[in-house]
């Protein structure tokens, strides 16, 4: 059953009880409405790096952090489409744009983001954007374009979230979702865990995603990537029973969501991953860069993916089982 009640207290007690009973209690529940050996493959790209004016401060984009980051403006279109071919021919099914901005304008950059999702969604691959805040003309005409799904992510619980970010509020977040919702567009939306939070703050952003009215269809937990130059350059490595706990409690409260072990893979064993898998994880990101930082080269992956006996997820299957 699908629930958007939940109290923070529940969410709470499944979060702290023994890892071992949350992992298993997971596991259950993701057989229940998963192929617990299916993970969607999805690759990032870059498409505009550095400069932007927001002060999120584990990022490596924002003009205040003195971060090293090869800065450039938006690619041609054709060079974007030519990385959604590749992400395709080594396996991905879903292409994710990223933007350093902090909201769409309507100018020509614009305008050629919408004939980079006409063109990556005329590749057969679910085109994804995540370009910071949106309107809902600028929603709407993203869909008509093709677009998939947009990732926007609360990154941490309420209380917590004016310590990480000054430049912007959670209600603008939860706006901009619901902006993405009402177009139609399917909602990926998570956080990241290793940003000095506590757990409640953890605990009440998964209260914030599993109440939303929708849950988001896809859930990215990232780890922490800590760079240097940012006010979070010392912030120690998230432990992987952080990772479990927080997958997992996802996993419990968003049973039929695509929970995704996003950033922080580099640093993760084979053995931490596939633990994280079995407590509900069933979607990475591919290929050897994130946005800005290193991921595990595309062999590596393919070799996980061999030893655990995993299958890619095909393309538009959400679609294709309202379809029937
Ligand atoms: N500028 C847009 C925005 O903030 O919505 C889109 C790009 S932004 C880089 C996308 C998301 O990546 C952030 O919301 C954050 O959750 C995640 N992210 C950014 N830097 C990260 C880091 N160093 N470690 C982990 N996750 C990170
Ligand atoms: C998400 O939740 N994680 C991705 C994607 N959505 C856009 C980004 C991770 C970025 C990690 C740091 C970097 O490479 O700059
Ligand atoms: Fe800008 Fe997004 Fe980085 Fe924040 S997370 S500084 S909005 S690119």
């Amino acid at each position: 059953m699908i629930r958007n009640d939940w109290s923070v207290e529940e969410i709470t007690k499944l979060y702290h009880q023994p890892v071992l009973d949350l992992v298993y209690q997971a596991a259950s529940i993701h057989r229940q409405y998963h192929d617990p050996n299916e993970v969607q493959v999805c690759t990032l790209l870059s498409i505009k790096t550095g400069g932007c004016p927001e002060d999120c401060s584990y990022c490596s984009q924002s003009v205040r952090y003195q971060t090293g980051v090869q800065v450039h403006k938006l690619l041609p279109v054709a060079e974007v489409l030519e990385k959604a071919q590749n992400a395709k021919d080594s396996g991905s099914t879903r292409f994710c744009m990223g933007a350093a901005w902090r909201e769409v304008r309507d100018n020509r950059d614009f305008d050629q983001v919408l004939e980079m999702v006409k063109g990556v969604n005329q590749i057969g691959l679910e085109v994804c954007c995540t370009l910071g805040m949106l309107t809902d003309a600028q929603a709407r005409k993203l869909k008509d374009a093709g677009l998939y799904a947009y990732n926007h992510n609360l990154d941490t619980g309420e209380a917590y979230y004016d310590k990480v970010i000054t430049t912007r509020t959670y209600q603008d977040r939860l706006d901009t979702i619901g902006r993405a919702r009402k177009s139609g567009i399917s909602v990926c939306s998570g956080g990241i865990i290793g940003l000095g939070e506590t757990h409640q703050d953890r605990i009440s952003m998964l209260h914030t995603l599993s109440n939303l009215e929708e849950h988001p269809e896809s859930v990215p937990v990232n780890a922490l990537v800590a760079i240097e130059g940012t006010p979070l350059e010392e912030q120690k490595r998230v432990s992987v029973w952080d990772m479990l706990r927080m997958i997992g409690t996802a996993r419990i409260t968003m049973p039929q969501s695509i929970v995704r072990l996003s950033a922080g893979r580099l640093e993760m064993t084979e053995e931490e991953q596939a633990l994280c898998f079995l407590a509900g994880a069933n979607s990475i990101f591919a290929g050897d860069k994130l946005l800005t930082t290193p991921n595990p080269e595309t062999d590596q992956d393919k070799m996980l993916f061999q030893t655990l006996s995993l299958k890619p997820r095909e393309a538009f299957k959400d679609k294709m089982s309202v379809n029937v």
